[in-house]
């Protein structure tokens, strides 16, 4: 990791997360006070819809021997797969796992629903930076499980220098050896950045800038490919890849080759978190779920594993190589991503275009 001196800075990670999701928030807050539901017993069964390399191997199996569940884990590799499902309607899933903006989305959908406070006393463990964030300020849909920053992977053995800008993408030299993330979010984000704008634009003239951009750097690509990446930079087929930094720490374990850096143009900092939604035929197995996962020992195992950071504050002292809070000159480069509203139309468009080019 390309983090040479961590200094924690709370109030401003504080600030960073909460400034961008402001507007969002002000929508919510009908609906009935936090820990005031009764849930019935727990069920025998708990359905998980994760992203792909997320979960440390022994936290399903030591959940389903305490809890006497039986859990069926099944995995996304993007938000797009994950969002297409549960808008359709009911999928059976209890717990679900989506970034900030998502959260947001399916809030004013009504696909998820208010958590039930009172099963969940583990949020205690919950570092203040955490909580009341803008997609859930008053926190009653969505429980923090990892957080994590958009940069840049890179083969250090294969490349000279740190790639210092999101424009590395379209240095011929690298042509067939880099890949970005199959997210538009991520891909069109990375490109307004370049040009020094939000990655949350809803600018019509900015997107077709970043439009352009994207197919620059797309006849370079081998493919437009997320988490399943990590095999091809071990192998060497690929030199560069756009990834999150807890996905670059796994291929690192493997191959320490394997760097990861944040480009001067910055790049997005999110926060994925689990979930109820409103049709989840086991709600109580659920919340049982995300208070196991507050635990210390469950929460540093599962960092320990995925490399991302915690956002359990009592877990720290579990982690091998805890990601530190960003310092001050990366919390001025980082975003975090809000929902597009009406203007997510016009990115779906630009996405197929680019996909399609
Ligand atoms: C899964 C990591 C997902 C992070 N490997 C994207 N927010």
């Amino acid at each position: 990791m390309e983090h040479p001196t961590p200094s924690p800075c709370r109030r401003s990670f504080l600030l960073a997360l909460g400034s961008g999701l402001v507007a969002a928030c002000r929508r919510g807050g009908s609906g009935p006070p936090p820990g005031s539901e009764e849930l019935g017993p727990i069920e025998r069964q708990l359905n998980i819809y994760n992203w792909s390399d997320y979960i440390a191997p022994d936290i399903i199996p030591a959940f389903e021997r305490e809890f006497g569940v039986r859990v069926v884990y099944d995995t996304y590799e993007s938000a797009e797969e994950m969002q297409a499902k549960l808008q359709a309607g009911a999928t059976g899933y209890d717990l679900v796992v989506p970034p900030t903006d998502t959260v947001e989305q399916f809030r004013a959908t009504g696909v998820i629903a208010p958590l039930s406070g009172r099963y969940l006393p583990n949020r205690a463990n919950l570092a203040a930076v955490f909580r009341g964030l803008g997609h859930d300020p008053e926190d009653r849909y969505a429980v923090p499980w990892q957080w994590g920053m958009t940069g840049i992977a890179w083969r250090r053995d294969k490349i000279a220098e740190p790639p210092a800008s999101w424009g590395v993408f379209h240095d011929p030299r690298y042509r067939g050896k880099t890949t970005m993330l199959d997210d538009p979010r991520d891909v069109i984000g990375a490109f307004l950045r370049l040009r020094g704008h939000s990655a949350n634009s809803t600018d019509p003239a900015e997107l077709e800038a970043a439009f352009r951009d994207a197919v620059r750097a797309k006849i370079h690509l081998k493919a437009y490919l997320s988490a399943p990446v990590k095999a091809q930079l071990i192998a060497g087929d690929v030199w560069l890849a756009q990834l999150w930094n807890g996905d670059a720490a796994q291929a690192a374990r493997e191959q320490p080759a394997i760097a990861w850096t944040l480009p001067s143009e910055g790049g997005t900092l999110w926060i994925d978190s689990m979930v109820v939604p409103a049709s989840a035929p086991h709600p109580r197995a659920a919340h049982e779920f995300i208070n196991f996962a507050l635990r210390p020992d469950v929460g540093g195992a599962l960092s320990n594993f995925t490399g991302y950071g915690t956002p359990n504050e009592a877990a720290m002292p579990m982690i091998e190589r805890p990601v530190p809070y960003p310092s001050e000159t990366e919390l001025a480069r980082l975003e975090i991503q809000k929902d597009l509203g009406r203007a997510s139309a016009l990115w779906d468009e630009i996405w197929t275009r680019i996909k399609t080019a």
